[in-house]
């Protein structure tokens, strides 16, 4: 893993070794890693981010393994993240989906990963959508993420992954009642899992029924009955993914015709100007569009911490104002909800450093980005990830609103 350019080209090439290699390199946060992921950046964006979310037993990896059955059937090369959010919780559920995927064991279009919870949910964040990276750039047409619904995870997940898919089955106590609103707000699709037991129709029913209450946007979730166990209804559920895919595609060209780029710069300006604080520790705005925004600060004796190098807080507050001015300037309001930084190497006095923010993933009610934070020499000085919430629709313009994940 020295040799950043060639782990790039042979993971890049679709080497498995050097895959998993990074993958574990990416798990651990080691310092390296996040070089590598941006050098990998430029090999990304072919892939289709599934996330696969739901209750305990609906069958989740059961159904993942069919969808994984039915992509290989369609050509396609498919990667499989297991996340277990909270392992102190679920007592290390995924290690049953490994077992599951044995099935495309012998598979070279199948590459399947668990990631098991290290630190908080904003560290687990940061190594899954590390894994996405590595898995689109090792030239995954589509990455499946599984996750154990537990409130916060979801909609961190949803927030990573292009398209959610909630899953429910029939006969589990409150069926339905057991989808909370906010899940129902995530999902881009809705499966009814177990269609062969008794009560899924009506528990379909069910789902349409509150999806009729909310209120009505360009994408209308569908639901769709599966059964894992045979592979039933899969198919459909394929071609559903394959239609959000296309939709979301087409979505963004909308938007970006609707303000010229000089637009939204002076717009953004306006904002920068607004942030106190960024003011007071000298960050100044460089540049800025549609989901991105650079910005600058010079390393002062303001900036530096008691062992003579720059306070984290700072590089935190640098990184944190490009996240929040490229987030913002959507035009709608966007609420950082989590956010994970990592330090690889040291600042000090007289330093220039920039923080390049650049949107990575975008569904109507979430966005992620990454920023780079770099020193004068191009040396990365750190790395900070974050997820925002839009109000509204997340379209330029939107009234704000408030909204409940409950
Ligand atoms: N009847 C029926 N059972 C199913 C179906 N799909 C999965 N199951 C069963 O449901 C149980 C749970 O399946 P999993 O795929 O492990 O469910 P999961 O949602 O991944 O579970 P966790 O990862 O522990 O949250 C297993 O015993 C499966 O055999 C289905 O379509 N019909
Ligand atoms: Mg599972």
């Amino acid at each position: 893993m020295n040799d950043i350019s060639a782990t790039v080209d042979r993971l890049v090439g679709g080497d498995k070794t050097t895959l998993a290699r990074a993958l574990t390199a990416v798990e651990n946060a080691r310092p390296h890693a996040e070089d590598l992921l941006a050098a990998l950046q430029p090999h990304t964006g072919a892939a289709q981010v599934v996330g696969v979310t739901g209750a305990p037993g609906v069958g989740k990896s059961t159904l993942c393994n069919a969808l994984v059955r039915e992509w290989r059937t369609r050509g396609h090369r498919v990667g499989v993240i297991a996340v277990d959010p909270s392992s102190p919780l679920t007592g290390g559920a995924v290690l049953g989906d490994r077992v599951r995927m044995h099935e495309h064991d012998q598979d070279d279009g199948v590459f399947v990963r668990s990631l098991a919870a290290r630190c908080n949910g904003g560290g687990l964040s940061a190594s899954t959508r590390g894994a996405i990276v590595l898995l689109d750039a090792a030239g995954m047409h589509r990455v499946l993420v599984e996750t154990v619904g537990t409130g916060q995870s979801e909609v961190a997940i949803a927030g990573i992954v292009h398209t959610t898919v909630v899953v429910s089955a029939p006969g589990l106590g409150d069926d339905v009642q057991a989808i909370k609103a906010g899940i129902l707000e995530i999902a881009d699709v809705l499966v009814v899992n177990k269609a062969d037991l008794p009560d899924a129709e009506q528990t379909a029913r069910q789902l349409r029924g509150m999806l009729g209450l909310r209120e009505r946007r360009e994408w209308q979730p569908p639901v769709i009955m599966t059964c894992g166990q045979t592979g039933e209804g899969v198919d459909e559920l394929a071609d559903a993914l394959q239609r959000h895919c296309d939709a979301r595609a087409a979505a963004p060209r909308e938007r970006d015709r609707a303000e010229p780029p000089g637009e939204r710069r002076s717009g953004l300006q306006r904002l920068a100007a607004r942030d106190r604080f960024a003011g007071h520790l000298g960050i100044e705005l460089l540049e800025g569009g549609y989901g991105q925004a650079s910005v600058r600060m010079r390393v002062q004796e303001c900036h530096i911490n008691f062992n003579g190098t720059c306070h984290g807080g700072a590089l935190f507050s640098l990184a944190d104002t490009a996240f929040g001015l490229a987030s913002n300037a959507h035009g709608g309001i966007a609420a950082g909800i989590d956010a994970h930084i990592t330090y690889p190497r040291a600042v000090r006095l007289g330093d220039t450093i920039t923080a390049r923010a650049v949107e990575e993933t975008r569904s109507r009610r979430f966005a992620t980005y990454r920023v780079m934070v770099t020193r004068g020499d191009g040396a990365t000085v750190a790395t900070f990830t974050g997820t925002v919430a839009f109000s509204g629709d997340g379209q330029t313009g939107p009234a704000p609103k408030k909204e409940s994940t409950e």
